[in-house]
């Protein structure tokens, strides 16, 4: 990000906090009246007769899709009042609809449909509460146009000594070749430190790129699947060399939020645990609350290890630690949290009530080895 771009972007944080709290009851109100905000929103929009023009060449379905995660994330930024996470994310919400056709005239016109919507159907009180931070999104339209044309943020680059691989590996994902990049893994790990290098140094970065052409509307949806089927893939290869048999150290449950569908983080946090000497059941994505309560009963870990990637799965995240936290027969399990959406907002994971946060899965194994330890064992 070029100098300019980081101040404008500072000022608009800066900016943003200055927004008054949404009160709790507002909150409330909101997402009670989900159903009937969406399908307002979804009617008035869709029958636009400019539609076509907002949304380019897509179909309605995204937009109705878009709206729905819309709604999530705007729930999650009113009950946490987290403004910088939502200055932090309006550029990108721009550049990668305009990437994929929307124009940005789309914006100011949605965001006025919600407002009356949220005047249709809200108490008056959390109306004006939750228009007024729709309102400060209305006036930043031409600034947050400015700033999603700064080109998005490059994932940092792997160490000297991983570059290499990391520029093959990403290369041979594009092409959607799984031979070459499980060939390449073969070639370079050939140690349990040297598959956690793989891991940090040359998939995550590699995964990263893949999102940015995403975003950028470079590569298809199908493209990416490819790829993060590939990083499975080779994963699940490798992984099992490095695992000891025998458990020496506590008990330890992962897994990702529900509704959120990004695994791999989690699975890399989990391969790190197990190879550390952690027993762990490793749940995938989008874990329901009940059925998650449910195996942390069965299982009684020591440690819960959360990854949240999309901002608008805060909330659910939030309620699976506030539902263990609160049970007292699990009294004790720590609670670790992880993933994109806290890179970028710290203290989001005190927020959310978690105990601890880290940010990548050695560091996430390194953290659980201190817990481990000052539990005496
Ligand atoms: C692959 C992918 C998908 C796949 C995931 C498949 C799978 N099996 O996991 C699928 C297709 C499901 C998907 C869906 C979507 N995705 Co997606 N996806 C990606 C992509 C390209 C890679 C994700 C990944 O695996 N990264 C690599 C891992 C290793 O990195 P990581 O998750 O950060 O994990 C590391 C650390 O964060 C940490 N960590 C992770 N978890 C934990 C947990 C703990 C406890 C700890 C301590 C640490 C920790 O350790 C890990 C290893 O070091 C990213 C790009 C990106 N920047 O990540 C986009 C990306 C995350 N997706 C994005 C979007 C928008 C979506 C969708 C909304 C798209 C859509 N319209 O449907 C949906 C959301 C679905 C949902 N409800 O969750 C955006 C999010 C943008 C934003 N501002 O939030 C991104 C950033 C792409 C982009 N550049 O625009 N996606």
């Amino acid at each position: 990000m070029d100098d300019r771009f980081a101040s404008e972007l500072t000022a608009l944080i800066k900016d943003a906090e200055k927004l008054p709290l949404v009160p709790r009851e507002a909150a409330g109100d909101y997402e009670k009246r989900r159903d009937l905000l969406l399908k307002a929103v979804n009617e008035e929009m869709g029958s636009r007769p400019d539609i076509g023009f907002l949304i380019g060449q897509n179909p309605l379905e995204m937009m109705v899709d878009n709206h729905r995660n819309h709604f999530q994330f705007m729930l999650n930024i009113f009950k946490l009042n987290h403004f910088e996470l939502l200055a932090r994310t309006l550029p990108w919400v721009y550049r990668s609809y305009h990437a994929h056709g929307f124009s940005f005239d789309y914006f100011p016109q949605v965001l006025k449909t919600w407002m009356k919507a949220v005047d249709r159907f809200l108490p008056q009180a959390s109306a004006k509460a939750v228009n007024r931070i729709y309102q400060w999104m209305m006036d930043r339209h031409r600034q947050v146009i400015a700033l999603s044309e700064n080109p998005a943020l490059l994932p940092p680059r792997p160490e000297p000594s991983w570059e290499k691989e990391k520029e093959a590996f990403f290369a041979a994902l594009l092409r959607g070749n799984h031979q070459e990049c499980l060939g390449l893994a073969e070639k370079r790990v050939s140690s349990a430190q040297e598959l956690s290098d793989f891991y940090l140094q040359v998939i995550q970065p590699s995964l990263y790129e893949i999102g940015l052409l995403w975003e950028q509307g470079e590569i298809s949806v199908a493209q990416e699947h490819l790829a993060s089927a590939i990083v499975t893939r080779v994963m699940a290869a490798l992984s099992p060399r490095f695992i000891p048999l025998e458990s020496t150290k506590g008990k330890a449950v992962v897994t990702s939020a529900s509704n959120e569908y990004h695994a791999i983080g989690g699975w890399m946090v989990a391969d790190h645990l197990e190879i550390d000497g952690w027993e762990v059941r490793y749940l995938g994505p989008n874990t329901p609350v009940k059925d998650l309560v449910q195996l942390i009963k069965d299982f009684r870990p020591h440690l819960l290890s959360l990854s949240v990637t999309m901002p608008f799965n805060l909330d659910r995240a939030e309620e699976i630690i506030r539902v263990v936290k609160t049970e007292p027969e699990f009294g004790g399990v720590r609670i670790m949290v992880g993933g994109l959406v806290f890179q970028n907002a710290p203290n989001l994971w005190e927020r959310i009530g978690a105990d601890e946060y880290a940010s990548n899965a050695r560091e996430a194994a390194a953290l659980a080895g201190r817990w481990w330890n000052s539990l005496g064992r």
